[in-house]
């Protein structure tokens, strides 16, 4: 989508600090990290939320948590993360681009804010 801002980043008009990248989902570095190591992983194709995942595209979310254990590896999250999706106003999504925060290298907070 042209207006999108992490489809402009998987297409390399807006740099990003990759982490790990295949045929149907891209990784990288959040732009404004809440933990030590924050990556956010995205689907190669326009998928606006979580409410949005259907038959039809459902096969990217599963290729993104097929990655997502090995980019915790590649990061050296032993001690082990947190995989969050924000997802529409409530949920305080402020990019409308599907997208799931991997946290880690702390131990991170047990309360919601
Ligand atoms: P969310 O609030 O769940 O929609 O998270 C969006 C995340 O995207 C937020 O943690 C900051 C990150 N972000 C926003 N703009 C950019 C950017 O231009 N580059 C990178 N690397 N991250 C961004």
């Amino acid at each position: 989508m042209s207006d999108c801002l992490f489809c402009k980043i998987i297409a390399g008009d807006i740099p990003s600090s990759k982490v790990y990248e295949d045929e149907m989902l891209y990784a990288f570095r959040d732009i404004n990290p809440m933990a030590p190591v924050h990556v956010l992983v995205v689907p190669k194709t326009h998928i606006p939320s979580a409410d949005d995942v259907n038959a039809e595209n459902s096969a990217y979310v599963a290729k993104i948590f097929e990655a997502i254990p090995k980019i915790a590896a590649s990061e050296g999250l032993t001690g082990g993360y947190r995989v969050i999706t924000n997802c529409g106003e409530d949920g305080c999504q402020s990019v409308k681009h599907l997208h799931f925060h991997i946290l880690g290298g702390k131990k991170l907070p047990d309360q919601l804010g």
